[in-house]
Parts: C-alpha cells; structure tokens; sequence
C-alpha cells in the first residue's frame, strides 16, 4: 500500500498511477518515494512483464510540488535531485521491462521528462507537454537535458526549455517525443491494449530496451558486436523457440516472457 500512488498488478501489467490529483500530481518527497519504491517492485516481480505509469485526475504530473519549500531551502535541491529524482529516472532507464508512460493530462516540468525517460509514450489529445523550468527560474532536470534534444533535436530542445511554452499532444507526436495519440474517449481503453501487447511479448523486449541504452553511446562497430552478444541471448530463450514453432506451424506464438 502506497501513500500517494496506486499499484495495480494483473495480466502481466503493473499500472502505477501518481494519485495527488489536486495538486495535478506533483512530486512531494512521499511521492518519489513510493513512486521509486513501485518500480522496484515491478522490476523484482517476475510476473511483471511491462510497466504502466499514469495521472489520477485531469493531470500526468506537474513537476515537483512548489509548496514543498525549495524555495527556503535552496541548497537542498541538488540533494533532493541526486537522492531523489535521478534514482526514479535511472530506475526507469534500468528495468529490463519496457515501461510505458500513459500521459492523461498535462506533463510539466520533471512530470514532463519523466514521461520522456519511459520507453514508450501514448497521450491522450487533451494531454500536453511543457519544459516548465524556465518559467520559475530554473533549469531542466529529471533527465530532460539528455533525453529532449535526443528526441526532437538541440533547436527545437533549446526552444522548448527557454520558452518553456505548452505544446499539444498532437505537436509532441509530430516532434517525434512521444509514440502515440489517441482520443481522450478512448484513452485507457487504448493504454491498456498497448501494455497488453508489450506483456503478451517475448523475453526479447527487455533485451530490445538495453540494447538501444546502450547503442546510443556507441559506433558502428559496437552496436554490430552488441547485436551478435544480444542475438545470442535471444536465441537462448524459450520464447525464441514458440516463435519459430508458432510461424512453422502457422499459428500466433503464446510467449511466456522466459
Ligand atoms: O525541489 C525540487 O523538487 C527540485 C526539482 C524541480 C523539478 C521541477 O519539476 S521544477 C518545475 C515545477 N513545476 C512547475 O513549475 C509547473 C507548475 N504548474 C503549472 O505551471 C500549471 O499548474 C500547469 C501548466 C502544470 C497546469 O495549469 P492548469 O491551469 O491546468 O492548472 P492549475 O490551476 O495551475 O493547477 C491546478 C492545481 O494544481 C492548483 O491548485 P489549486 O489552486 O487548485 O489549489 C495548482 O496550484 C496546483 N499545482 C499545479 N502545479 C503544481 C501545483 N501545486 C504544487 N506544485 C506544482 N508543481
């Protein structure tokens, strides 16, 4: 049980939904704690083959929580992010399980680049995307000064953060920083097929995830000799085998994720 998130497990699916809707989700201490607390439990569950990260309320998440006193405390914030908010983005990276951000309303500031850290982004058409730091004076944290300009390119990340202006759904798919859009109608419908489809999957996926961590710091050469380790390793699965078995025999594979 968790104060400020709900956990919800069931069809190999674990959906964490940040639940402050009042304050539009924002990160309180107890938040990140619980929300960090989540995902390692997602990641030790065996069960667990996919993640869902989602907003109670109209909102994904609006950053840290203003009224929290970091304005007093000024000098805390460097702790508060290296103890706090880069384990939860690190933890997101890490998991070998993909981990969706299903983004039902507005995602500002470190709520925004926490969206940008999950492997996999759907939004709804209502939901929108703002680099928020500018606005109160502060730099982009939570990942987005990796994340963003490897996503849209440095002019649009550098447009984005020091205007800090809201941009749609619809934009953010154009941009290329998030995977899909759907309507707000069919928003959790649409949500939990996707996750549905990653948790029926392969073993492969979490391979999948690693490998373009990884290949993002690489050459050529590297990524082709990570390939061949990692086919190696897919190959050695038991799912490898329903799926040739299941295409042979002219049937849908049934993974088991092993
Ligand atoms: O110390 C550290 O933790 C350092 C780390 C910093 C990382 C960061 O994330 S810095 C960026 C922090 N976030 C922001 O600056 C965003 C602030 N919020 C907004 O700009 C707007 O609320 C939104 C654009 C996100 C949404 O606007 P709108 O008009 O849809 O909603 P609203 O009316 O502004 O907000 C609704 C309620 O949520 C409202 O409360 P009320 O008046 O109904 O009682 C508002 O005060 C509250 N709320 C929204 N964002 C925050 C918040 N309360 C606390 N902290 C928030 N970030």
């Amino acid at each position: 049980m968790y104060e400020t998130i709900l956990y919800e497990t069931g069809g190999g699916v674990a959906n964490i939904r940040l639940n402050r809707p009042g304050s539009l989700n924002s990160l309180n201490r107890q938040l990140v704690e619980d929300l960090g607390s989540a995902l390692k439990k997602a990641r030790e569950d065996p069960e667990i083959r996919c993640v869902v990260l989602t907003g109670a309320g109209r909102g994904f998440c609006a950053g840290a929580d203003l009224t929290e006193g970091a304005v007093e405390n000024p000098g805390d914030i460097s702790a508060v992010l290296r103890e706090r908010y880069n384990p939860v983005i690190k933890t997101i990276q890490e998991i070998e399980k993909p981990v969706i951000a299903a983004v039902n309303g507005v995602a500002a500031g470190a709520g925004c680049n926490m969206a940008l850290a999950c492997d996999l982004v759907i939004a709804a058409e209502s939901a929108s995307f703002l680099q928020a730091f500018v606005k109160i004076g502060l730099v982009p944290d939570a990942g987005g000064s990796y994340f963003l300009p490897r996503l849209v390119g440095s002019k649009k990340a550098m447009e984005m953060m020091l205007l800090g202006e809201k941009i749609s759904a619809a934009e953010a798919l154009r941009l290329g920083m998030i995977n899909r859009v759907v309507p707000d109608s069919d928003f959790e419908a649409e949500a939990g097929k996707l996750a549905a489809t990653i948790s029926s999957g392969p073993r492969c996926q979490g391979m999948i995830k690693k490998m373009l961590s990884m290949s993002s710091e690489m050459d050529l050469g590297d990524c082709l000799n990570m390939e061949a380790e990692f086919q190696a390793k897919a190959a050695a699965t038991e799912d490898f085998v329903e799926g040739v078995s299941a295409f042979l025999q002219k049937r849908k594979a049934q993974f088991k994720g092993k």
